[in-house]
């Protein structure tokens, strides 16, 4: 009678989480550098980079209010880990963002440096106070480019390569 109560009630509280599927994973980015796997840009990592906001607009459209982390801080938190300055063989590396659909842009590593290029592209989870719906979880935007061409949507990958060569 009591493990009857015991099981039933255990079945009651099981077969809806059950039935329900697996819980979707929380979303995250994978960072590889030289191809080879990093850290994973989960909510937690998210959370511990500086917050940033910029204001930027799609041609044509009015500016919205982008928050998220800086790229270059994800990149040099994350899969450098280094502060130094840049040069030598690192003034060739470059950074490929890649989305869910496969599109893919490059940043050289100079372009993002503040010593260099000091382009302040972010990769974004809210656009005004809102999270991301169907460009998101996380959009790559680059406040200063006329055109959204490397506004990639839902970012799955940011890498860190080397072109050095002959
Ligand atoms: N993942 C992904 N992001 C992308 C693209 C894409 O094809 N896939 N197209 C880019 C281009 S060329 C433009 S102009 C903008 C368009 O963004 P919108 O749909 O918000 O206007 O997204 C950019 N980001
Ligand atoms: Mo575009």
């Amino acid at each position: 009678m009591k493990y009857g109560l015991i099981v039933s009630l255990l079945l009651w509280v099981a077969l809806p989480v059950y039935a329900a599927g697996p819980v979707p994973m929380a979303p995250s980015i994978r960072l590889m550098l030289d191809g080879k796997p990093g850290d994973v840009l989960d909510q937690k990592l998210m959370a511990s980079l500086p917050r940033v906001t910029v204001n930027a607009a799609e041609p044509g459209e009015k500016p919205s209010t982008w928050q998220g982390v800086a790229l270059q801080d994800v990149v040099r938190r994350t899969c450098v880990a280094s502060d130094a300055a840049l040069w030598g063989r690192a003034m060739a590396r470059f950074i490929r963002v890649t989305g869910a659909d496969g599109y893919q842009v490059v940043f050289g590593a100079a372009e993002l440096d503040p010593d260099f290029g000091n382009v302040r592209a972010i990769l974004a989870d809210t656009r005004d106070g809102e999270a991301l719906t169907q460009d998101g979880p996380y959009r790559l935007i680059v406040p200063g480019d006329k055109r959204a061409g490397r506004w990639v949507s839902h970012v799955t990958s940011i890498e860190v390569m080397d072109a050095w060569g002959p």
